[in-house]
């Protein structure tokens, strides 16, 4: 009896052993050219087993004059709704070859949410109003994350094994970087810098009065 407990001991140690061995919490630090943390950043990880994706149903509100959020990302196949939280009428669109639409002069929510099924970079805008700008950031992988102002992401339970890793900021002065990434250890981190135009701000409504509405 002894004994056959022991064995049994050891075959439950050496299945948590295997599961470690398959999934590691990754942590991505995301900085500016300065090292300082970067906000607003796109990082896709695309796994070469190609999983299929996973289409996810997200919003971007119009509120206080400006797009919320800034920047949006969703695998292909996504749908994205565009309601409307102000008392003033917007007239959101897209030029982007991803993704050309535009929801004419509406209030509250618009009727149907705008579906993305090309992978790439959307930029909307707002007829109404110039300075509103937004991104939504249309991925060929399930695992996608945007940073917030800490710059950084964490994925808690991803498989073991090689990577793409790609990071796009609306504000980068190079193209969109491009990496191989193994996944190896059970705790990874990598820092990815991008260099970007330090002078950009989140676009913001105008203040009120001499001229302005
Ligand atoms: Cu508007």
């Amino acid at each position: 009896m002894k004994l056959a407990s022991t064995v049994f001991g050891l075959v439950i140690a050496s299945a948590m052993h295997a599961s470690q061995l398959f999934a590691a919490t990754l942590t991505i630090n995301v900085v500016n050219q300065q090292q300082q943390p970067l906000a607003d950043a796109v990082v896709e990880l695309r796994s070469l087993s190609n999983p299929p994706l996973k289409p996810q149903r997200i919003q971007v509100a119009q509120q206080k004059l400006t797009f919320v959020p800034f920047v949006s990302a969703v695998p292909a196949g996504s749908v994205v709704e565009f309601p409307n939280l102000d008392k003033t009428r917007h007239h959101v669109y897209s030029f982007s070859p991803a993704k050309q639409f535009e929801i004419q002069l509406y209030a509250d929510k618009p009727e149907a949410p705008i579906s993305f099924n090309t992978p790439g970079i959307v930029a909307l805008g707002c007829n109404i109003h110039d300075y509103m700008q937004a991104y939504i950031y249309v991925a060929e992988s399930n695992l996608l994350a945007v940073s917030d102002e800490t710059g950084q992401l964490i994925w808690p339970d991803i498989e073991l094994g090689d990577y793409q890793l790609l990071v796009w900021h609306p504000w980068q002065l190079t193209p969109r970087q491009q990496a191989a990434l193994n996944v190896v250890m059970p705790e990874q981190t990598e820092t990815v810098t991008l260099a970007v135009d330090l002078t950009q701000q989140k676009p913001q409504a105008p203040q009120r009065g001499f001229g302005n509405r």
